[in-house]
Protein backbone atom coordinates (compact mmCIF):
# COMPACT_ATOMS: atom_id res chain seq x y z
CA UNK A 1 0.00 0.00 0.00
CA UNK A 2 1.18 3.46 -1.12
CA UNK A 3 1.32 6.35 1.70
CA UNK A 4 -0.87 8.72 1.43
CA UNK A 5 0.97 12.05 1.65
CA UNK A 6 -1.15 15.50 1.96
CA UNK A 7 0.35 18.28 0.22
CA UNK A 8 -0.77 21.63 0.64
CA UNK A 9 -0.79 23.79 -2.66
CA UNK A 10 -0.33 27.35 -1.81
CA UNK A 11 -2.94 29.91 -1.43
CA UNK A 12 -3.32 31.85 -5.30
CA UNK A 13 -5.56 34.93 -5.44
CA UNK A 14 -6.31 35.88 -8.76
CA UNK A 15 -7.51 39.12 -9.13
CA UNK A 16 -8.83 40.52 -12.95
CA UNK A 17 -9.38 43.72 -13.15
CA UNK A 18 -11.29 45.09 -16.48
CA UNK A 19 -11.97 48.32 -17.22
CA UNK A 20 -13.85 49.51 -20.03
CA UNK A 21 -13.15 53.06 -21.04
CA UNK A 22 -15.94 54.42 -23.20
CA UNK A 23 -14.60 57.15 -25.88
CA UNK A 24 -17.24 59.56 -26.58
CA UNK A 25 -17.64 60.98 -29.94
CA UNK A 26 -18.68 64.19 -31.16
CA UNK A 27 -18.81 65.37 -34.60
CA UNK A 28 -19.85 67.89 -36.08
CA UNK A 29 -22.16 68.10 -39.03
CA UNK A 30 -22.47 71.37 -40.88
CA UNK A 31 -24.54 71.82 -43.70
CA UNK A 32 -23.91 74.69 -46.66
CA UNK A 33 -27.14 77.20 -46.50
CA UNK A 34 -28.71 77.09 -49.46
CA UNK A 35 -27.73 80.16 -51.25
CA UNK A 36 -30.43 82.07 -52.86
CA UNK A 37 -29.23 85.16 -55.10
CA UNK A 38 -32.62 87.16 -54.25
CA UNK A 39 -31.92 87.00 -50.67
CA UNK A 40 -30.34 90.18 -50.11
CA UNK A 41 -30.54 90.40 -46.46
CA UNK A 42 -29.51 87.22 -46.20
CA UNK A 43 -32.26 85.72 -43.61
CA UNK A 44 -32.48 82.47 -45.51
CA UNK A 45 -36.10 83.52 -47.24
CA UNK A 46 -36.84 86.33 -50.32
CA UNK A 47 -39.45 88.72 -49.39
CA UNK A 48 -40.23 92.39 -49.07
CA UNK A 49 -37.09 93.43 -47.19
CA UNK A 50 -35.70 91.89 -49.83
CA UNK A 51 -37.82 93.58 -52.76
CA UNK A 52 -37.03 96.98 -50.86
CA UNK A 53 -33.35 96.27 -50.80
CA UNK A 54 -33.46 95.61 -54.81
CA UNK A 55 -35.65 98.76 -55.22
CA UNK A 56 -32.76 101.01 -54.14
CA UNK A 57 -30.06 98.85 -56.10
CA UNK A 58 -31.99 99.30 -59.22
CA UNK A 59 -32.77 102.35 -58.99
CA UNK A 60 -29.37 103.41 -58.03
CA UNK A 61 -27.76 100.91 -60.62
CA UNK A 62 -25.93 99.02 -57.37
CA UNK A 63 -24.20 96.09 -58.35
CA UNK A 64 -25.58 94.12 -55.22
CA UNK A 65 -28.86 94.42 -57.26
CA UNK A 66 -26.98 91.89 -60.01
CA UNK A 67 -28.82 89.01 -58.78
CA UNK A 68 -28.36 86.89 -62.16
CA UNK A 69 -24.46 88.00 -61.93
CA UNK A 70 -24.54 89.19 -65.28
CA UNK A 71 -23.15 92.49 -64.83
CA UNK A 72 -26.50 94.50 -64.54
CA UNK A 73 -29.20 94.91 -62.51
CA UNK A 74 -31.97 95.01 -64.78
CA UNK A 75 -35.48 93.63 -65.16
CA UNK A 76 -33.88 89.81 -65.55
CA UNK A 77 -32.94 90.48 -61.90
CA UNK A 78 -36.22 91.97 -60.95
CA UNK A 79 -38.00 88.64 -62.61
CA UNK A 80 -35.43 86.74 -60.73
CA UNK A 81 -36.45 88.22 -57.38
CA UNK A 82 -40.13 88.00 -58.28
CA UNK A 83 -39.43 84.13 -58.97
CA UNK A 84 -37.47 83.49 -56.12
CA UNK A 85 -40.05 85.36 -53.73
CA UNK A 86 -41.34 83.16 -51.27
CA UNK A 87 -42.88 85.63 -48.74
CA UNK A 88 -40.83 84.46 -45.78
CA UNK A 89 -43.81 83.40 -44.16
CA UNK A 90 -45.38 87.08 -44.33
CA1 LIG B 1 -34.29 87.75 -47.28
CA1 LIG C 1 -28.09 91.13 -63.64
Amino acid sequence: MLPITTTTLPATTTSTTTSTTIKLVTTTTTFPMKIIPSDLDGNGCVGMDDVYMFEGYFGAGNINGDLDKDGDVDYDDFFLLSYQYDGCGE
